[in-house]
């Protein structure tokens, strides 16, 4: 009897079937139990997407306000134009903070907002007034700023000359950063020089769906502008370091952005491997060198063989200098982590030579599992086993940095404003992708300080423009003051900061999307007891 089972549970194991628990946990429980005292909660915007006015004022043009008035780059061919208007309405977003309990903001300041032209040479005070309000009036309602310097609209004019494949961009981007130290330093004490290198790079010079909308053929812009913005980090990271730690007495750090790469099937070595090496791709490629002072290996060595297989002389990964390594290495003083989700990774090498580029030299390929519930974006899915997951990896792989988690949350695509707002998907999202960071603090050792809901408020989501909501709030877009009116999930998740984590009642642990909610009642029960006999079974083996 033993036997047969343990003969049939293996079979699964091999077709990759169990891997993570059928409620999306990582093992099958929901921990009750308290946060740290002094956790951080946070909820977090960026400039382009919610405050329009985007030529008010003295502000310059930036490659997004480019991009999106080239018909056909976003869905509908929306625009940020307008936006939120959070330009105008900063005082209700700060009213919205204030309402969900959290303790800091994360928001970014749109740098040719401040400098135009993107040089210190052309301050514009009045996008510096409007950013001193903001913080002002987050102080006065006991909320501390956490301020994102590049969230992606860089000045149209150093696009004009090459922006990020030119090296001198780092040099405007060290005089932009000094200039937010001087005038925002004495009120602002945690900083976060770029949001999201890997996205910059792969889509806005990778598949050119993002601004400035490179296509990179040969194989080589992505490398170059994700090497650029690494030396541009650590500029700015040593100026703070250099000329305002000592008085202002605040953290500067990066935000990286990751899925969780999960092994297709765990029992397969290619896929293991696969998953580990798509990871150094996506998160070492840039936590690599700032821990370590290189790229990983595995990038050094795929990126190399290819490029030889390729008739190159030399690999289309750049090298830094000894000086750069020394420069880049320990330049985040903490992790800023965006994480939404994770995949099923298998090995891809079916064309070892090309075409050149970060998927090729990557070789990996992707699955999802049918019974994860879906989101509003196609690369989405609800998979909360993967917090913990990518926890533990940063845990494991680097020197315990203090992890923020910079962003995390979900779209949806409602069809009506009511419909919007009893966002029970988006609760059920929270409550157990927070569950798992907990696990990974208090049952794994990780040292996460602090937590940042995406959204604060529905906003312009780059390429798809208003279609998928991230927001813990609506807002009416048709409306003269674009009303912000709460979510279900925007009081689920005050609870949750209310409480400092999950107090011990029961709640339901069943997803909300069709699929997975039939799966997990017809076969929840029995495969939960088949997965604790699998385990039982492992370790008797
Ligand atoms: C992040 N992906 O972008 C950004 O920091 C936010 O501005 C954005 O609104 C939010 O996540 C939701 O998309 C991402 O394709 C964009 O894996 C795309 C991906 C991940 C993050």
């Amino acid at each position: 009897m033993v036997n047969t089972l343990g003969v049939f549970l293996v079979l699964l194991n091999i077709l990759g079937v169990f891997t993570y628990y059928p409620d999306g946990s990582s093992d099958g429980k929901f921990l009750y139990g308290k946060f740290p005292d002094d956790f951080i909660w946070s909820s977090a915007t960026s400039s382009y997407q919610i405050e329009g006015a985007w030529d008010v004022d003295g502000k310059g043009e930036s490659i997004w306000d480019r991009f999106v008035h080239t018909s056909g780059k976003v869905y509908n061919n929306d625009t940020g134009d307008v936006a939120c208007e959070s330009y105008y309405n900063y005082k209700t977003d700060v009213q919205l903070l204030k309402e969900l309990g959290v303790s800091h903001y994360r928001f970014s300041v749109s740098w040719p907002r401040v400098l135009p032209n993107g040089t210190i040479n052309d301050i514009n005070e009045k996008g510096i007034t409007y950013y001193n309000n903001l913080i002002d009036e987050l102080l006065a309602n006991d909320i501390k700023p956490m301020l994102t310097l590049y969230h992606w609209d860089l000045p149209q004019k150093l696009e004009d000359h090459g922006g990020w494949l030119n090296e001198t961009t780092n040099d405007h981007f060290n005089d932009y950063a000094r200039l937010c130290f001087q005038r925002f330093g004495d009120r602002v004490s945690l900083w976060i020089t770029f949001n999201e290198p890997w996205i910059i790079v792969r889509h806005g010079y990778g598949y050119g769906i993002f601004a400035p909308g490179y296509s990179d053929a040969p194989g080589t812009k992505t490398y170059i502008a994700g090497h650029n913005l690494l030396k541009a980090h650590a500029k700015a990271w040593h100026t703070y370091d250099d000329e305002f730690r000592a008085t202002q007495k605040g953290t500067i750090g990066i935000t990286l952005n990751t899925g969780w790469s999960e092994p297709r099937n765990a029992s397969i070595p290619s896929d293991v491997e696969a998953a580990e090496r798509a990871m150094q791709f996506d998160f070492g490629w840039f936590a690599h060198p700032i821990y370590y002072g290189d790229y990983p290996d595995v990038m050094k060595w795929q990126v190399g063989n290819k490029s030889e297989a390729q008739n190159l002389t030399e690999s289309r990964l750049p090298k830094f200098t000894p000086a750069e390594i020394e420069s880049i290495k320990g330049t985040s003083d903490f992790m800023g982590l965006n994480f939404y989700g994770a995949g099923l990774t298998f090995n891809d090498d079916n064309n070892p030579v090309g075409p050149p580029g970060y998927d090729n030299d990557k070789a990996t390929a992707g699955a999802i599992d049918p019974a994860w519930p879906v989101s509003g974006s196609d690369w989405l899915k609800v998979t909360p086993f993967g917090m913990r997951s990518v926890l533990n990896w940063i845990y494991t792989t680097y020197p315990n940095p203090p992890i923020y988690v910079t962003e995390n949350g979900v779209s949806d695509r409602p069809s009506s404003k009511e419909n919007g707002i009893s966002d029970e998907a988006r609760t059920f999202y929270y409550r157990h992708y927070i569950d798992e960071m907990l696990k990974a603090i208090k049952l794994d050792g990780v040292n996460v300080v602090g937590y940042t809901a995406w959204s604060l408020m529905d906003n312009f989501e780059w390429a798809s423009g208003y279609r998928e909501r991230f927001g813990l709030h609506w807002v009416d877009y048709d409306s003269p003051n674009k009303t912000r009116t709460a979510k279900d999930s925007a009081k689920a998740y005050s609870k949750i900061i209310a409480d400092n984590g999950f107090i011990d009642e029961p709640v339901s642990t069943t997803p909300v999307s069709g699929v997975a909610s039939t799966t997990v009642s017809l076969f929840g029960i029995g495969l939960t007891i088949l997965f604790f006999t699998l385990q039982l079974f492992r370790m008797t083996r």
